[in-house]
């Protein structure tokens, strides 16, 4: 395995490379002289579409953005139009780009929509988990070392009443005997539950064939701004409705738009949030510093801990200095989780490679979406209907 000193360059193939994580990161590796492919099936674009909505700011399409990146930037990704599901597909690019790393995006992300029918639930089922097998197989017959950057979710470990350990393996005792099992998940959806099964996908093939992977357990990010994103033809896409935007830039587009902020019931959910701009700089650390050949690296990738009631206090709070009239409603859960609950999560491995530095306060970044949003109110308008949640847990 390549280990990167300052100033080195490495080849990084993002799988998800056109989504809200995907995009950013590609600017992000590109910035920093890295040579980056992507690949994507646009299925995201066509599925935000589906639910009648789309992304709150204006996004060019694959092609455009390639364009804007080598106009703004200086340097360009090279993009497939492809779908990891398809394994010889997926071969091609990776034998063709013979990259270091691989980041792994490339999957349904959003859990109220693997919650809508049985339909979305197969769907997210196999196009998760068949295209992690899929990348397992093609890393592991291409004989290199390559390290698999994989996009799990804090949401594999739900709400338990233990603290969250960063480890993939946990000491216990069962019938009286030890023993040393894969620490408990207990996901909150279809979706999250794809990524216990990719998780332990992962560390079987890590078991197998020594497969370098960093599995991370990311937290919900919110925000549409980067350092790299200085033009709106850099912009990622911003999701806001009720099936696909993630709750703290919902409640930016509900106060920008004059809504109630939406609390899920309590509103005592905690969860382990991030910005972006945190989120590509964690994901930057981990590519620049592997772990060792062979090894298997679970990272939880969050900036802090807060409610989802504090987080509706803070928008009102921002947003009232502002001038908007924010106000906050609890609403009836469509989810099955709970409430009130314990939540301690270890963080050990990003915090050894530099990522302490809070780079703003969550206020400030609350008044940057806000700002940003505000050109693009009578768009978000438009998609008004889309907002409130309509995918219940329980039919
Ligand atoms: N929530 C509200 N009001 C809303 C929307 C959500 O109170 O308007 C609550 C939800 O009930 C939940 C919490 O906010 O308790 C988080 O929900 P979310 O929609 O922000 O995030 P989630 O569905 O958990 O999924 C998102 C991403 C997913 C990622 C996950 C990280 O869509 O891809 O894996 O965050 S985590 O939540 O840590 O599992």
């Amino acid at each position: 395995m390549l280990q990167l000193v300052p100033g080195d360059s490495t080849k990084v193939l993002i799988l998800g490379s056109d989504g809200y994580l995907g995009w950013p990161l590609t600017l992000r590796l590109l910035a920093r002289g890295h040579e980056v492919s992507g690949m994507d099936n646009l299925f995201t674009r066509r599925a935000v579409a589906e639910v009648g909505s789309t992304s709150g700011v204006p996004i060019l399409g694959p092609e455009g953005r390639v364009r804007a990146a080598k106009e703004l930037l200086g340097s360009s990704p090279t993009f497939y139009r492809g779908d990891v599901t398809n394994y010889k597909a997926l071969e091609k690019v990776i034998s063709k780009e013979r990259p270091d790393a691989v980041v792994h995006f490339a999957e349904q992300r959003s859990a109220p929509y693997s919650m809508i029918d049985e339909r979305h639930a197969a769907y997210t089922m196999s196009n998760n988990i068949v295209g992690t097998i899929n990348l397992i197989y093609a890393v592991m017959k291409s004989g290199r070392d390559t390290q698999v950057v994989k996009m799990g979710t804090m949401g594999e470990f739900g709400t338990p009443n233990f603290d969250i350990p960063e480890a993939a393996w946990v000491d216990t005792k069962i019938n009286g005997k030890m023993d040393t099992i894969t620490v408990p998940k207990w996901a909150g959806s279809w979706y999250h539950w794809t990524k216990v099964h990719d998780t332990n996908n992962l560390l079987f093939a890590n078991r197998l064939w020594g497969i370098t992977s960093t599995d991370i357990m990311q937290g919900p990010v919110y925000g549409l701004r980067t350092t790299d994103i200085t033009d709106p033809r850099l912009f990622t896409r911003f999701d806001f409705d009720g099936d696909w935007g993630t709750v703290l830039n919902r409640y930016c587009v509900e106060a920008v738009l004059g809504m109630p902020l939406t609390v899920h019931g309590k509103g005592g959910q905690v969860r382990g949030f991030l910005s972006l701009e945190d989120s590509m700089e964690a994901l930057r650390l981990l590519l620049e510093n592997p772990p060792e050949p062979g090894g298997y690296r679970p990272v939880n990738q969050f900036r802090e801990l807060y409610s989802v009631a504090e987080l509706a206090d803070f928008v009102k709070d921002v947003g009232g200095r502002m001038g908007l009239d924010v106000k906050i409603t609890n609403i009836k859960n469509p989810r099955v989780e709970k409430e009130q609950h314990h939540y301690k999560v270890e963080s050990k491995v990003l915090p050894s490679l530099g990522f302490n530095r809070l780079k703003k306060n969550i206020k400030d970044e609350i008044r940057l979406i806000l700002e940003d949003l505000a050109p693009y109110k009578s768009r978000l308008g438009r998609y008004r209907k889309a907002i409130m949640p309509r995918t219940l847990w329980k039919k």
